[in-house]
């Protein structure tokens, strides 16, 4: 089960509470006093964010649970992403004062998308400005319009608030599930007895429906009220013990010793420790481990185990190369890109460089969004400022690395004007190869497409190929990636006496960027959709200052602005906010689109040799 919210709705100290309940714990922990067992990175407890998802388990009864406590702020969105990949149910927690904020339609959104079950659990009544109608009406029409109360709540807004039940046999219920179950609601009207629970628990499960409860992490009331719905409404896991291994890692850390623990989500067979297993990985070929220790998840520890079965959680020991995304044993068809992509990048520096460059590659492991960059120099990709504090302030305590950023940039992509080709035979060029390719614009990812015979060519040469174009792809005319694009192979040739897949490799690149070339391409930039509510005598200021930065209003009261404003000047834009709004000025972003660049197009430099220069890309080749 995942916890997932807006940043600061209560995650970590609801979590608290459960472990609390469940017996784990015998004292609450407080965010505030960085004494939380889920926030247990040093960053974490002296900022009081979650910054990595971290899982405990306990019981809920007879209910065994794996609980994922992930990170709220939009920056650490990638975390979240890996999370719901391996999740059965979620709670979504939303703030009874704040309400529906950015981040929870953005995750309401993608848990009814992935059909994961969740139940809504609205924290902070204890505080002033507690809501509960209005913020009723606000579920329904921004998250769910099937968002059913399963309680009221008493003294809302005061520190004694308290919830009272609401009972499930009830007309309002029935009339929400009559509406997606036909002989439900034939049952009904003609009076029968309908079980409402029976069909409530069954149109959870399939993340129809989503029962709302009510509470307090702070006062803990309302908490054993959720922890009976979770055991009431959410489905069990099943797994087939009997079936072949299917898991997923979704995280990856290092242990005291700088060993790697690998975090996997078992979805059916069964692991042990010292036996094979099949890992394949995100990219890359299939290859075989032995894990030297396999850990569960119990009573807030890890615990060795000979034995997992399907449906716990592992921490796995002693694979080397393991990284997130992997799957275990049989592969299933991966779970693909759920948010936005980052959209920033920064330029690192540190004395040491090679030291550097390490401790980013295993910062890296850890975070696969940390994506480094060797250009002359080292750049990472980030969601936003302050993960590159994290990034730092990380770099230091775990690798006594100190380093300095530039100034956050974005980063920007690629789109094909029209429709180019090009080809090469192999008698042409130095290589024993021929390819030719014809391009155009995508707007899903890249489109592969062969229009030669599959069988004109050795298998091995078809996959150098692919692979190619994929690496090629990162670096356009400008530097940039081309997300989208549509690439037809027209032409392969080969000689059965000499060619090598390395060939082909290096005659790829040539021939893919001379056909896009000719395609030309449009350099875009990254723009975010923000909203931000300020006080009402700051509002001209504010517009004033929104044009500044290139943004542009789509709505607007003399309080609440929402529109979209580049990802370049959303940082500047931001920080000047609180002197402009007496410090009450609060922005949510979210990526929105891509949008051509108005003035000259940025050029981002290579490292990929050159291959738009022939003469200057063979030289490269043969100095490497
Ligand atoms: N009054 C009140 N404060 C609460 C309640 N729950 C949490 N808080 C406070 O809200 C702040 C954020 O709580 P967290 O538990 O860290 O929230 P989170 O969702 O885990 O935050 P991130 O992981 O950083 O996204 C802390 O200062 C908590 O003490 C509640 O029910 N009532
Ligand atoms: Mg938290």
């Amino acid at each position: 089960m995942g916890i997932v919210a807006h940043v600061d709705a209560g995650k970590t100290s609801l979590t608290e509470r459960l472990l609390y309940a469940a017996g784990v714990i015998d004292r609450v922990g407080r965010v505030d006093d960085g004494n939380t067992q889920t926030d247990s990175m040093d960053l974490e407890r002296k900022r009081g964010i979650t910054i990595r998802s971290a899982v405990v388990s306990f019981a809920l009864g007879d209910l065994p649970v794996n609980l994922i406590d992930t990170p709220g702020h939009s920056d650490f969105i990638a975390e979240v992403e890996r999370a719901l990949s391996v999740l059965d149910g979620a709670v979504l927690v939303l703030s009874a004062v704040e309400g529906v904020q950015p981040q929870t339609r953005l995750l309401m959104r993608t848990l009814r998308r992935l059909r994961i079950p969740t139940l809504l659990f609205v924290n902070k009544i204890d505080r002033v400005g507690a809501r509960y109608d209005e913020l009723l009406a606000d579920i329904r029409r921004l998250l769910t319009p099937s968002a059913v109360p399963m309680e009221t709540v008493t003294d809302l807004g005061t520190r004694p608030a308290g919830v009272e039940p609401l009972p499930v046999q009830r007309p309002e219920l029935a009339e929400i599930l009559a509406e997606r179950n036909d002989s439900f609601l034939e049952s009904y009207l003609e009076g029968a007895a309908v079980d409402q629970a029976a069909e409530l628990r069954r149109q959870v499960a399939t993340a129809e429906v989503h029962p709302v409860y009510f509470g307090s992490a702070m006062t803990g009331t309302g908490v054993p009220e959720l922890i009976e719905g979770i055991r009431t409404w959410l489905p069990r896991a099943t797994g087939v013990p009997g079936d072949q291994l299917r898991a997923r890692v979704f995280k990856v850390e290092r242990g005291a010793a700088g060993q790697k623990i690998a975090s996997a989500r078992v979805v059916s067979g069964t692991l042990a420790a010292r036996t094979p297993v099949a890992v394949h990985p995100v990219d890359g070929p299939e290859y075989q481990v032995r894990p030297s220790g396999v850990e569960v998840f119990a009573n807030g520890a890890r615990q060795p185990i000979e034995r997992v079965e399907a449906g716990q959680i592992v921490a796995l020991r002693g694979l080397k190369s393991i990284r997130i995304g992997d799957q275990l044993g049989v592969p299933t068809t991966q779970v693909g890109r759920l948010f936005a992509p980052p959209t920033l990048e920064t330029v690192v520096s540190a004395r040491d460089r090679v030291k550097l460059f390490q401790a980013l590659t295993q910062l890296a492991e850890q975070d696969p969004l940390i994506r480094v960059r060797k250009a002359g120099e080292l750049t990472v990709s980030l969601y936003g400022e302050v993960q590159k504090e994290v990034i730092a302030s990380l770099l230091e305590s775990e690798y006594g690395v100190q380093v300095s950023f530039s100034e956050t940039t974005p980063i920007h992509v690629e789109r094909l004007n029209g429709v180019g080709a090009a080809m090469r035979d192999i008698t042409e060029g130095p290589w024993a190869a021929g390819v030719g390719f014809r391009v155009s614009p995508g707007s899903d990812g890249l489109e592969y497409e062969l229009e030669v015979e599959l069988g004109g060519l050795p298998r091995a040469f078809h996959t150098a190929i692919e692979e190619t174009v994929r690496q090629t792809l990162h670096q356009g005319l400008f530097g940039w990636e081309i997300p989208d694009i549509r690439v037809a192979l027209t032409h392969t040739a080969y000689d059965s006496a000499g060619t090598v897949a390395a060939d082909f490799r290096r005659l790829v690149p040539l021939i893919l960027l001379q056909a896009i070339a000719e395609a030309g391409t449009t350099v875009l930039e990254p723009v975010n959709h923000f909203e931000l509510d300020v006080p009402p005598d700051t509002i001209s200021r504010i517009l004033a200052h929104v044009a500044e930065h290139r943004g542009v209003v789509t709505q607007a009261t003399d309080t609440h602005l929402e529109g979209t404003i580049p990802a370049a000047t959303t940082h500047p834009f931001e920080s000047q906010l609180p002197t402009l709004t007496h410090g009450e000025g609060l922005l949510t972003t979210t990526f929105h689109s891509y949008i051509p660049v108005a003035t000259e197009p940025p050029i981002r430099p290579r490292t990929d040799g050159n291959p738009l220069n022939e003469k200057q890309y063979v030289l490269h080749l043969n100095q490497s």
